[in-house]
């Protein structure tokens, strides 16, 4: 049986492994993300399930502080579990290693289930919790035995502490880096946090019924948010703060505008529905995505600022030094090129580009939608490169003419008879104008196209089959107001996949 003092020091192991963990969980986040800090994590999962009636008495009885004394409350509570793990260690090693890795799983599961949470959010958890082990074990063993003579208990207890002082201390620094490097994350998340979308000026035109076709296993229409295909070279997701977010639009121009986050919000903001495309998008991909954006239109902009002389390019940069340059005549053509900063309704989600974005209706994304976006220069094509075109893709990315079929699926049996093919097309800004499906060397038959969502938006499609027995291959084609799309085979450098897509179908 430990005495009273081996206990004590076995609870101080346990805070010391409490402090490494959070610490070293801090660290890791400024990577993955504020939201993924254990201690934020933690304590928005906490705030989530918080019944109403304490939400409410939380606010009455501490207004603003609210947040303060939950993580107070949650710091405190942590560390009575580290003390706890640390005791039950100091008994059973199995004992207080479960307990700690059942609180770190608990945490990874809350980082993970946080709304907008990267693919690498559970790792400031894991991390932690494997250094809080190894911190614990490292601890545990230098407690001095109580068999143990006083002179060498004594030279135990003082070997123990330095090990302590030393792991406290690295925790506490980790911690502190940690949080001060991600103080600036936390900032925009907070921000994003309490974001009031202001109302568009320039509503977008009510979608019309139909415009899915209502058929398993195609893509909806509007894609949720949160499957929306996301590309781009960040190897972290730039945070950037609203507050200190500002444009400057400059170069070929007779004055230089800038413009600030609220006069951003203060201005006319126009809606619209724009599918997105990469380029990279092989035929039948799926890198293409349509959404509701809300924005302030480029064009306004750059008539303030007067393009001069031969100006044709705007280029574009974020934040992180990406920078993508788009023609100036399709920014000043009237098409919703817009500086956008909804997405759904809602502010645009980190990795779409928080807190402003551009979208532009019928061009890929690596010429036109630059992401966290903060300096537009107004130049030439002949003088300007930008980060895709120097590695060898084309300066002009307009989108192709395309289409995909999403049902039946590649390799699948289906039975003899009627059977429903559908899928969608898209030629952004020129908008679709047929589909046609052929099966092996036949005919091409015109499909059914839905409802119209708008040129700027894709367009879905069905065709029945009348099935026969055997090995199929059925192709589409969309057409726009120039004629059919091409069935060159071409692969997606320099500007660009084109070709047919198809499935092969086994008819039983
Ligand atoms: N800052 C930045 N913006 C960017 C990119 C990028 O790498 N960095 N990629 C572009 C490319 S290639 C595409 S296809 C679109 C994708 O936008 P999404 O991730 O919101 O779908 O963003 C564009 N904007
Ligand atoms: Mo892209």
């Amino acid at each position: 049986m430990a005495g009273r003092r081996e206990t004590g020091l076995a609870a101080a192991a346990g805070l010391v492994a409490g402090v490494v963990t959070i610490g070293v969980g801090a660290l890791v986040a400024f990577l993955t993300g504020p939201t993924s800090d254990p201690l934020v994590a933690v304590g928005s999962a906490f705030v989530d399930a918080t019944p109403q009636w304490l939400k409410q008495f939380a606010t009455t009885n501490f207004g603003t502080n609210d947040k303060l004394v939950l993580g107070i409350t949650e710091v405190v509570i942590l560390l009575a579990l580290a003390a706890l793990a640390g005791v039950l260690a100091a008994r059973r090693w199995a004992w207080g290693a479960t307990l700690v890795v059942l609180l770190g799983a608990a945490s990874a599961l809350a980082a993970i289930g946080r709304p907008d949470a990267g693919s690498f959010a559970g790792l400031p958890s894991v991390l932690g919790t494997v250094a809080g082990l190894f911190t614990l074990r490292l601890l545990v063993r230098r407690i001095p035995l109580p068999t143990s003579s006083k002179r060498k208990a004594a030279l135990e207890r003082r070997d123990f502490l330095r090990a302590s002082l030393i792991a406290g201390a690295l925790g506490a620094v980790a911690l502190f880096v940690g949080r001060s490097l991600g103080a600036a994350a936390r900032g925009a998340q907070s921000a994003r946090d309490h974001l009031v979308i202001p109302k568009a000026t320039t509503p977008a035109a009510p979608v019309p019924t139909g415009v899915d076709v209502g058929v398993q296993g195609v893509e909806p229409w509007l894609t949720p948010a949160g499957d929306f295909y996301r590309i781009d070279t960040a190897l972290t997701i730039p945070h950037v703060d609203p507050t200190s977010w500002s444009l400057r639009l400059h170069g070929m121009v007779e004055k230089e505008v800038t413009l600030s986050w609220d006069e951003l919000l203060a201005s006319d903001l126009v809606e619209a529905y724009v599918t997105l495309a990469c380029v990279s998008n092989p035929v039948g991909g799926d890198l293409i995505s349509n959404q509701k954006w809300l924005g302030l239109p480029i064009k306004g902009l750059l008539e303030r600022a007067k393009p001069t002389g031969d100006a044709d390019m705007v280029l574009s940069t974020s934040v992180d030094g990406f920078t993508a340059g788009t023609p100036l005549t399709v920014l000043m053509d009237g098409r919703d090129a817009l500086l956008a900063i909804a997405m759904d309704g809602q502010p645009l989600p980190f990795e779409h580009g928080f807190p402003v974005r551009m979208v532009v209706p019928g061009l890929y994304g690596y010429v036109s939608a630059t992401k966290w976006v903060t300096d537009l220069e107004v130049t030439r094509f002949a003088d300007a490169q930008s980060y895709w075109t120097k590695r060898g893709w084309s300066p002009q990315g307009p989108v192709k003419t395309q289409s995909r079929i999403d049902v039946p699926r590649s390799s699948t049996t289906v039975p003899a008879g009627s059977v429903v093919v559908a899928g969608t097309s898209w030629a952004q800004h020129r908008g679709v104008k047929g589909v046609q499906v052929r099966v092996d060397d036949g005919a091409w038959n015109d499909a059914t196209l839905a409802a119209d969502g708008g040129i700027d938006s894709w367009r879905q499609w069905t065709w029945s089959w009348d099935a026969s027995p055997g090995d199929h291959k059925l192709y589409v084609r969309a057409f726009d107001p120039q004629g059919p799309q091409t069935g060159a085979v071409q692969g997606e450098v320099p500007d660009g996949a084109t070709g047919y897509d198809s499935v092969h179908v086994t008819v039983s």
